[in-house]
C-alpha cells in the first residue's frame, strides 16, 4: 500500500518547525492515513524535549482563558507554545470569546503560537491516544510547552490530563463543591489547583475544603509511603487566579516550573516517560488490531449476516479470519 504522503518529507518538514507540515501531520494521526505511524516514527527521536502541561476541569471553569493567559506569559519569555484543545465548546475553535480581555483568535496570530483543536468523536484508534500523538508532533516541531486543555468530565478526558508531565486542575467557587471534583475523580489526576475565577465570592471556602480533602487523602497513604524520603512527596499547591485579568498567571507558572523541577530530581520524569512510552506502544498495538478486525468487519457479506446465527457465532467466525490473516502475515 502506497502511503497518501510522504512520511519522510513531511517529518522534514515538521521538524524544521513549518507550522502548515505541523496541521497537516495531525490530520493524518487524526485520520489514521496511510504512513501516519511512518511519521510518528520518524519524529520519534526528536520528541521529549517540550514540557507538556494538562489543564483539566468542568466546562466553564476558565480553562481556555487560563491557557490563553499562560501562553502569553510563556510568549513573554520567549517560549514557543502548543495548544491542543479537546473540547468541542472551546473558543479556540469557535473565535474570540468577545468582549474578553484576553483574546484566543489574537493567540492565533502569533508566531510562536501553535493551536490545534482535536475533534472528540471519529479518531478510530481513540481521542486519547490520537491526542498524545498530536502533542508528539508539536513536542518534535521545538514547541517549548506543549499545553493540553480538556474537559474533566469522562475517563477519555482524564487520560490525556494525566498524560501530561503536569496537570492542574481548574475549580471555580461555584462549580459546587470539591467533595462533587473528588467524584469526577479530578482529585486523582491533580498535582496542583488552580482555583479560578477567585474575583468571585467563596473561593477561599473552596481552597479550605480541598486542603481538608487532601490531607485526608494523605492521611490515608499506605504505611511506609508517608514516611519515605520528604524530597519524595509532592506537596500539593492549592492557588487562586483570575484568568480573565491575568491574576496569579505567575504564581501559576512557578508551580508548574516548581513540579517539573521536582519530577526530574526525583527521576519521576524518566519513570513517567518510560512509561508514556509504553503506554504508546500498547495504544499502536490495539489500533493496528482493530484496524485489521475493521477490514474484515467491512468484508464480511451480507450472507454472513443474513446467516440467522447469533451475533456471537458471527463474531467467532469473523476472529477466526481475522486470525488466519494474522498467520499469514
Ligand atoms: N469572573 C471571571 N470570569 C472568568 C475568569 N476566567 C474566565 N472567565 C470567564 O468564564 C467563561 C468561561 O471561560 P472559558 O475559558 O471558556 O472556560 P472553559 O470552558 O473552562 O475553557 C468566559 O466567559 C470567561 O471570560 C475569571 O477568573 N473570573
Ligand atoms: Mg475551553
Amino acid at each position: 500500500m502506497s502511503p497518501a504522503f510522504d512520511p519522510g518529507r513531511l517529518a522534514g518538514r515538521i521538524a524544521a518547525g513549518e507550522p502548515l507540515a505541523l496541521a497537516r501531520g495531525i490530520s493524518h494521526v487524526e485520520n489514521e492515513s496511510d504512513g501516519f505511524e511512518a511519521l510518528l516514527e520518524r519524529l520519534d527521536g526528536r520528541t521529549g524535549r517540550a514540557r507538556r502541561i494538562g489543564i483539566t476541569g468542568p466546562p466553564g471553569a476558565g480553562k481556555s482563558t487560563l491557557t490563553a493567559a499562560l501562553t502569553r506569559h510563556y510568549l513573554n519569555q520567549s517560549l514557543k507554545v502548543g495548544i491542543v484543545a479537546v473540547d468541542p465548546t472551546s473558543p479556540f475553535t469557535g473565535g474570540a470569546l468577545l468582549g474578553d480581555r484576553i483574546r484566543m483568535g489574537e493567540l492565533s496570530t502569533e508566531p510562536g503560537v501553535f493551536i490545534r483543536s482535536m475533534a472528540s468523536r471519529g479518531s478510530l484508534g481513540g481521542l486519547a491516544t490520537a491526542t498524545r500523538e498530536a502533542a508528539d508532533l508539536m513536542d518534535a516541531a521545538g514547541y517549548d510547552r506543549v499545553i493540553l486543555e480538556t474537559l474533566g468530565v469522562g475517563q477519555a478526558e482524564l487520560d490525556i490530563a494525566v498524560s501530561a508531565d503536569t496537570t492542574a486542575v481548574v475549580l471555580v467557587p461555584e462549580s459546587g463543591d470539591g467533595v462533587q471534583a473528588m467524584k469526577a475523580g479530578l482529585m486523582e489526576v491533580a498535582d496542583l489547583f488552580v482555583i479560578n475565577k477567585s474575583d468571585r465570592p467563596g473561593a477561599d471556602r473552596l481552597e479550605k475544603e480541598i486542603a481538608i480533602i487532601m490531607s485526608i487523602r494523605f492521611a490515608n497513604r499506605p504505611p511506609g509511603d508517608a514516611d519515605g524520603d520528604a524530597d519524595e512527596v509532592w506537596r500539593m499547591p492549592i492557588m487562586q487566579t483570575v484568568a480573565s485579568e491575568a491574576r496569579g498567571i505567575e504564581e501559576f507558572a512557578e508551580h508548574l516550573d516548581r513540579h517539573f523541577d521536582w519530577l526530574r530530581s526525583t527521576e519521576k520524569l524518566e519513570t513517567h516517560r518510560q512509561t508514556a512510552r509504553l503506554r504508546r506502544a500498547h495504544d499502536a498495538l490495539l489500533r493496528r488490531s482493530r484496524r485489521d478486525a475493521q477490514r474484515i468487519w467491512r468484508r464480511a457479506s451480507r450472507e454472513t449476516l443474513d446467516s440467522g446465527a447469533s451475533p456471537y457465532a458471527t463474531a467467532r467466525r469473523l476472529y477466526e479470519e481475522f486470525r488466519k490473516t494474522l498467520g499469514g502475515t
